[in-house]
């Protein structure tokens, strides 16, 4: 099990991304579904963000589960860092019936796959925060290599750079997709994808139900230096159980 996780680590250092395969139980995975299930049941749609679900149990008994953290705790400590909750973009069903699958397997260069790195998302990135922070997804159904899978371009986040004033430099789009191997992580439900910042990915288009439940980490002596991470309530602290309370913290100031 030790093994298993740092070899999980070390590809995530040499590849910038990984599958944990069965991170959540069948049983746990279950109680999940119904969570999700009855939140877009209730609010009348599939794409929740985290006002939506936190106040969902079912949910919030996700966030920091021990599965995912032994690696998640393992890398960040690796890097000199303690590892620290930052931010739940929320949980959502990405399939769209309406939408045609215009992906042409197995071309995953030039198909319809979305390449991007998240950074460019991120309001203001200081470079210093990027190291140790990953981005972790929950799949609530099976995907396949030409069918709704995450693709990584492996090893793509050691392009990236910084300036000597600690803006990010992305890598050049080009340079990923030609050099990089460009590779389909499928997974089954209750299987993770953790990815470091600046890995490039996209996703096939999905032909049928794609949930997933998204969360990011970083560390903790860098968590001030970014805006935007989640703010967890005491009502939501109260429904995720007391030995993961470590993992989250505020923001010194008041922003
Ligand atoms: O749906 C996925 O597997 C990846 C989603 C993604 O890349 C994102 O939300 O930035
Ligand atoms: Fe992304």
């Amino acid at each position: 099990m030790a093994d298993r996780v740092n070899e999980l680590i070390v590809r995530l250092l040499i590849d910038g991304a990984i599958v944990i395969p069965d991170a959540v139980s069948k049983a746990e995975l279950a109680v999940i579904e119904r969570g999700f299930e009855r939140r877009a049941a209730e609010l009348g749609k599939r794409e929740m963000n985290w006002d939506d679900i936190c106040t969902v149990p079912e949910l919030m008994g996700v966030l920091c589960h021990p599965s995912l953290m032994a690696v998640v705790e393992g890398f960040c400590k690796r890097l000199g860092h303690e590892a620290v909750f930052a931010n739940c973009a929320g949980a959502r069903d990405v399939f769209d019936p309406k939408q045609p699958d215009k992906y042409e397997p197995p071309n995953l260069r030039h198909g319809n796959v979305g390449w991007h790195d998240d950074v460019v998302g991120m309001r203001n990135p200081n470079s210093d925060i990027l190291p140790p922070s990953l981005t972790t997804l929950l799949y609530l159904d099976e995907t396949f290599a030409d069918n709704g899978a995450y693709c990584s371009a492996i090893g793509s986040h050691h392009l990236a750079g910084a300036t000597a004033d600690k803006k990010p430099i992305l890598a050049k789009a080009d340079e990923v997709l030609n050099y990089c191997e460009l590779r389909p992580l499928p997974v089954k439900p209750g299987s993770m994808v953790v990815h470091r910042s600046h890995e490039w990915h996209g996703v096939v288009p999905p032909k049928q139900r794609r949930r997933l439940m998204l969360q990011t980490f970083t560390g903790r002596a860098v968590y001030d230096m970014q805006v935007g991470h989640t703010q967890v309530s005491d009502e939501t602290l109260a429904l995720i159980p007391e030995d993961r309370h470590k993992y989250f913290m505020a923001y010194s100031q008041v922003r």
